[in-house]
């Protein structure tokens, strides 16, 4: 018997985008490993998809439609034929369409899989074509991708591989070690070779655990700490003045703005020493290069934007943009951009009638949204229930009567249980998709290996069923999935030169494809020119401005923690990622499972002690939004005043049904509708239950 290898790339939310290959025998994958040339995977998965196989032939995958034969969320259902599950789908949403406009349709996704076909393109052409409510994907980093726009006009960074040519790197609100790996075997070598690595993360991460300081600043405070070291550098004059008079709008501006952050009244803020702060100031103000590596933990508070746009202006203060092994390494996501009139042919379709934020899905479900109010919900690669924030609204909106609700999900996730109509989706092996990454700049085609499992379908595929039964005859919706790619692929690298030279043949021949980079963009911004509207890194943002915004970056508690102070026993919860899986994908896997081991919160001894908590006790975390129970692990990896507690459990594999989101805000922050997960202050006692 043959063994074919296919080469495929993991879809998840991660920056590290390992190319892949999967053994098919006889029409089953029998191995699945990393790539072992691709330059950034090095021929090794993450502890969470090398068991992917697991996933694929789950016992609980979904395999057919399913209609709901008992009340909403009671777990009861008949199996359908998709010729049924669409008709029904159709027949409701033209009773919908004619009672209240396709604006009360709307359809609710993220990042279950990053694909360009299976995400962007599903995310619009359909939605676009009936117009649907548009939804504002703003639930991961839409705080700091405003920021980006505003200071830098693009996200470009490095890949990993630069940073062994870094004497000092900031890896600041960062946790690469379980949220992108394959990071960490460079930053090993660069401090091998000398670099000094510095951790900012009120938590004692597994990151923090390896590098030469960490700095456990309390939470939402970085803006105060990256502007108290402008502070420092400017006083000090260890600023690079000819580059900040070359390269950048506002410099004396944000000095003067710094002047307002002396490291005593930083201190006061940060919870840091003011040694500490000068120490660091002068230290990446002097080693060169010097390298500031962050993501999207740290943006996820209610002043998360100007955060993000402190930390942004200090590689220009030292002038270190444009530097191999140097400036701001966030995203890489900004290179291989896709022709939007191609992913989503907008200019031939109805204007969108209004844009619903993801991060109010329960108010939107429950009244916030009005005329028309929400009376349809389409669900793919998405788990609010388990992800968004403010999970018991989403429940509570998810129990209408009135709501059609269908999820195309892989398996019967808490939100998926809520659904009228339930429709199988593929996996990653069965289906066809171009993925870039934002860690790093390699295109990877994902070629199917295996046919679809039982009667799962694709996003597109269930886009083109949908299209179909609704009437809509335009070509591209009904593409074949490679046509939908290139004619993508084809339209995008006309305008970018970074696709130049990349086609479909290569990338089928190739598998991974590195982005065409020329000598002088190799390095982010090495050739001085940023594409803002000034060409240069906006410090003093006029765009800012001109919103209404504060043009320069600032710190302001979110309203939060002012409102909930700690003297009332009030403790910041943060929920960061879990090593074992991505987001809620990955957490009903019980071998993950069993090694991420049941959903706990880690409490300060100091805390603990003065709510008498002990090591393993049950506890109760509240506060106005709601409440969940889980298990305390008392531990200095938190300092007093935070306590933490892993994204991503699933409600119905927790003790009482519910997980951490029903305790988070669906307050938005103060830039690009973000959302504000670690802005959240919460009571723990001890359970009686
Ligand atoms: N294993 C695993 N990998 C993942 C994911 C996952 O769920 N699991 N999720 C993926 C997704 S969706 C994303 S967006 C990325 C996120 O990638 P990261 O941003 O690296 O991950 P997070 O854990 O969200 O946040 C990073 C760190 O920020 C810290 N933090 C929180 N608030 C503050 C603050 O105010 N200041 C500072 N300095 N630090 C703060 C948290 O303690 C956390 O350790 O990871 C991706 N990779
Ligand atoms: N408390 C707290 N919550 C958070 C965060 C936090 O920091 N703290 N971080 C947030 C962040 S950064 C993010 S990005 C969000 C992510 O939130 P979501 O985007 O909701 O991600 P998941 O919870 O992983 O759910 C994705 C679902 O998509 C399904 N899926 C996978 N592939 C496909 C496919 O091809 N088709 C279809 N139809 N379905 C598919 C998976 O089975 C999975 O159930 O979570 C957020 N939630
Ligand atoms: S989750 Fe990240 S590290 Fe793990 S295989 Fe996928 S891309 Fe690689
Ligand atoms: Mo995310």
């Amino acid at each position: 018997m043959t063994t074919q290898r296919v080469r495929g790339c993991c879809p998840h939310d991660c920056p590290d985008t390992c190319a892949t290959i999967t053994e098919v025998r006889d029409g089953r994958a029998v191995a699945f490993y990393a790539d072992p040339e691709h330059p950034i995977t090095q021929g090794w998965l993450c502890a969470k998809v090398r068991p992917y196989l697991e996933r694929v032939y789950s016992p609980d995958r979904l395999l057919y439609p399913l209609r709901r034969v008992g009340p909403k969320g009671s777990g009861r259902w008949e199996r359908i034929s998709w010729d049924e599950a669409i008709t029904t789908i159709a027949e409701r949403w033209r009773a919908i369409i004619a009672e209240y406009g396709a604006a009360a349709i709307l359809p609710y996704s993220y990042s279950g899989t990053l694909g360009l076909l299976q995400t962007a393109i599903v995310d619009a052409r359909l939605w676009n074509r009936m117009g649907a409510s548009g939804l504002e994907r703003t639930i991961c980093c839409a705080a700091a991708h405003t920021a980006v726009y505003a200071t830098l006009g693009a996200r470009r960074s490095p890949d990993y591989d630069d940073l062994r040519h870094s004497r000092l790197i900031i890896l600041w609100g960062h946790n690469p070690a379980s949220a992108g790996p394959h990071a960490m075997p460079f930053i090993r070598q660069a401090q091998r070779a000398g670099a000094f690595v510095v951790v900012i993360d009120p938590r004692q991460t597994a990151t923090a655990r390896s590098a030469d300081l960490h700095l456990a600043i309390r939470p939402a405070t970085d803006g105060a700490l990256a502007l108290g070291m402008m502070n420092v550098i400017f006083a000090e004059n260890l600023h690079d003045e000819a580059w900040l008079e070359a390269h950048t709008v506002g410099w004396r501006e944000l000095r003067a703005r710094a002047a307002e952050y002396d490291p005593e009244r930083v201190a006061t803020i940060t919870g840091l020493p003011v040694a500490t702060i000068i120490e660091l100031a002068r230290r990446y103000a002097t080693t060169k290069p010097a390298i500031i590596k962050t993501a999207d933990g740290i943006q996820r508070h209610q002043n998360g934007g100007q955060t993000f746009r402190a930390l942004l202006c200090l590689p220009a203060v030292v002038g270190q943009y444009g530097v191999r092994g140097g400036g701001l390494a966030y995203s890489t996501g900004g290179y291989a951009t896709w022709d939007a009139e191609a992913v989503g042919h907008a200019s031939e379709c109805p204007p969108v009638p209004r844009t619903v934020n993801m991060n109010r899905l329960g108010a939107a479900l429950t009244g916030e949204v009005t005329d028309p109010p929400i009376m349809s919900l389409f669900v793919y690669c998405a788990n609010p229930l388990a992800s968004s924030p403010n999970a018991g609204l989403i429940e509570q909106g998810l129990q209408r009567e009135d709501l059609f609700t269908v999820v195309h999900e892989l398996f019967m996730t808490d939100t998926a249980r809520y659904a009228d109509i339930v429709l199988p989706a593929t996996s990653q092996l069965e289906h066809l998709d171009l993925h870039r990454a934002y860690g790093h700049r390699y295109l990877t085609l994902n070629q199917p290996a295996i046919a679809p499992l039982g009667e799962a379908k694709s996003n597109w595929d269930v886009t083109r069923l949908l299209a179909q039964a609704m009437g809509y005859s335009e070509p591209w919706l009904h593409e074949s999935a490679e046509e939908a790619i290139r004619g993508v692929l084809d339209a995008s690298r006309a305008r970018n030169p970074f696709l130049s030279g990349i086609t479909f043949e290569r990338l089928q021949q190739e598998g991974t494809v590195r982005l065409t980079l020329s000598p002088e963009n190799e390095v982010p911004f090495a050739d001085g020119h940023f594409p803002t509207p000034s060409g240069k890194v906006e410090l003093w943002s006029a765009a800012m401005a001109a919103q209404g915004l504060d043009p320069l970056p600032h710190y302001e508690p979110p309203a939060e923690y002012v409102a909930h102070p700690p003297e009332e026993g009030w403790l910041t919860l943060i929920s960061a990622a879990a090593h074992h899986f991505v987001s809620s994908s990955m957490a009903n896997q019980p071998g993950l499972r069993a090694k991420e081991g049941e959903p706990t919160i880690e409490i300060n001894p100091v805390d603990a002690a003065a709510r008498n908590i002990r090591d393993g006790d049950v506890v109760v975390v509240s506060n106005q939004r709601g409440q969940c129970h889980l298990r305390a692990v008392v531990s200095t990896n938190v300092p007093p005043g935070v306590v933490s507690a892993v994204k991503g459990h699933w409600p119905s594999l927790s003790p009482d049904g519910r997980n951490v989101n029903w305790t988070t805000p669906d307050a938005l922050a103060d830039l690009g509708g973000q959302s504000t997960f670690h802005s959240n202050r919460v009571q723990v006692w001890p359970s009686r239950i």
